[in-house]
């Protein structure tokens, strides 16, 4: 047996999980002694690894392979039992969370920036997930972020890297490895909530698709499950294989970061449906020829239409979307007379609801849809539900959509994001606002006026834990709504994101553009909180 080294260490400031793990530079990551640090801090969270199985993998980024090889060894040197990996250390963030539930597993740690890009001077991180195979709630990262605060050693030991490129069962001191097919009970899975003859007819019947993997993690994924097991042709998947780097481009499926395919389904020779995924494969972005489908959107008609899946022919129990989220899904919900449930932004608070049978769809407005099968949003599964519908419907997604709006009217929604911003006055001007909350009610703004101001305060249903300030939101007489919250993902600097929501019941307006239909919203947000003035920036980075 391996002699186990005790390596002396110290707290490293700003080791704090924020919306989905911690996120780091690689190059903060890959210092001597940060990613074993953080490590041995979530070890020391968990308790006693003796007797316990843990899943390890990765989206595939610059410094994943070295970052599970330095886990397995520090897992071992712990006293944990078992290792479960994905095959070449990789696993997409819904199949990770699937194979924690299918093993009953104790938890398990993805290895990824998710949309960030990846490579030497980009982003890594690492999230844990616990046994329910969902993120690891805030009791639990807390607990992770006070070991960082009192570490004093790590725990390792000096044995060769395993081979992570075969299926096979290793030992690394005591610890039992096995590295697994990271995609076969995926796709098991799959095969049980939708109707794959269906799908296949409507692809051999001609109809045509665009997968864009944009080099990450659902490449493999997108491949099996389209191509090789529904019929679609080869081509129907594109940048399907994983890159360190995703290209140099950002994993993030956005009309921004998805250009190419954005400009594809715009185009004369658009296939009849497009869709991408990000860099862990849990969010995704939908399109039909000549539409992009936003994401609160997709909820509500996902809500809407699960029924003629058949995991979910018997119904939702609720759903549940991130309060920034368009109240799209709200309207139908209403509708079929179950519950709407509205949760701060990040998964892991949809986990309990999950878990009690409240919700059965989730959904956030940063293009994560999801439903019970796991405990994490679902990229590739969101593909399959909407091919499911498209396949019963025989309908184009212009016409699934145009036909949502008409009965349940157009939620318009935008999100405005303003990166890099100096940290000290992004929070300025949050405090401001919050500071100035009791007195907007009443106040116009742009022509609008304020009849709501608060910051959204959460008390999980389940367990009674309460979030507070999970972000700013301010309700128009006229119904329309804008948040305002800051980023818990980002790596430089304060990312304030900015989310724009206008109600349109006429069917006769429903064809503008949502920045112009948005506008008297926009102003009235930079008139209330001083945007331009706090960042100095007279436009955001992004809309999405
Ligand atoms: C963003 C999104 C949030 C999402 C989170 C993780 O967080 O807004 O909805 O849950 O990313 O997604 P923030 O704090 O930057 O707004 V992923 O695909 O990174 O796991
Ligand atoms: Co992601």
């Amino acid at each position: 047996m391996q002699t186990v080294t005790l390596v002396p260490t110290k707290p490293i400031a700003g080791q704090k999980p924020g919306t989905s793990g911690l996120r780091k530079k690689t190059k903060v990551f890959s210092e001597p002694g940060f990613l074993e640090n953080f490590t041995q801090a979530t070890f020391n969270a968990i308790g006693d690894l003796n007797g316990k199985t843990l899943v390890l993998g990765g989206d595939g980024r610059f410094f994943n392979d070295t970052a599970a090889q330095t886990i397995i060894r520090m897992a071992a040197a712990n006293g944990l039992s078992r290792m479960v990996v994905g095959q070449n250390a990789l696993l997409s963030t819904p199949a990770a969370s699937n194979l924690i539930r299918n093993l009953k597993a104790d938890g398990g740690i993805i290895l990824s920036a998710s949309h960030n890009p990846g490579g030497p001077d980009e982003d890594f991180g690492m999230k844990y997930n616990v046994a329910n195979g969902g993120p690891a709630p805030e009791a639990v990262t807390e607990r992770i972020y006070a070991q960082t605060q009192i570490i004093e050693t790590y725990r390792t030991m000096d044995t060769p890297d395993i081979d992570l490129s075969g299926i096979g069962d290793f030992e690394v001191g005591d610890m039992a490895v096995s590295v697994v097919d990271p995609i076969a009970e995926y796709l098991a899975l799959m095969r049980t909530l939708f109707d794959f003859d269906a799908i296949r007819t409507m692809l051999s019947d001609g109809f045509s698709l665009c997968f864009d993997a944009m080099h990450a993690v659902t490449g493999p994924y997108a491949k099996a499950i389209l191509v090789d097991e529904l019929g679609a042709p080869a081509h129907s998947v594109r940048n399907a294989i994983p890159l360190p780097d995703f290209g140099g481009g950002h994993p993030d499926p956005n009309p921004v970061w998805a250009k190419e395919l954005m400009n594809l389904m715009s185009g004369a020779s658009a296939p009849d449906f497009g869709a991408a995924s990000d860099g862990d494969g849990d969010r995704n972005m939908i399109l039909g020829r000549g539409i992009y489908v936003t994401p609160s959107d997709s909820l509500a008609v996902l809500a809407a239409n699960a029924h003629l899946a058949p995991g979910y022919a018997g119904g939702l129990a609720g759903v549940a979307r991130s309060m920034p989220t368009s109240r799209a899904v709200d309207a139908v919900a209403a509708n079929l007379g179950i519950e709407a449930y509205e949760t701060p932004t990040g998964w892991k608070f949809f986990g309990n609801l999950l878990d009690a049978g409240k919700a059965t769809l989730c959904g956030e407005e940063s293009a994560g849809t999801g439903s019970d099968h796991v405990r994490e949003k679902d990229g590739v599964w969101a593909v399959l539900l909407w091919l499911n519908i498209l396949a019963v419907r025989k309908l184009s997604v212009a016409d699934i959509l145009r036909d949502h709006w008409r009965q349940f009217g157009r939620h318009y929604y935008s999100r405005h994001d303003y990166e890099g911003v100096d940290t000290d006055r992004a929070n300025a001007m949050i405090t401001a606002l919050r500071d100035r909350l009791p007195a907007l009610a009443g106040q116009a703004a742009a022509g609008m006026v304020v009849s709501v101001a608060d910051d959204f305060c959460y008390t999980d249903p389940i367990d009674g834990s309460v979030s507070n300030n999970q972000g700013v939101r301010i309700l128009f007489a006229n119904g329309s709504r804008v948040v305002f919250r800051l980023s818990g993902t980002g790596t430089v600097g304060a990312t304030l994101r900015v989310y724009l929501e206008h109600f349109e019941p006429d069917p006769e307006n429903h064809d503008q553009d949502p920045q112009s239909a948005l506008a008297p919203i926009i102003a009235a947000a930079d008139e209330l909180a001083g945007i331009a003035e706090y960042t100095g920036r007279s436009a955001p980075d992004v809309r999405t």
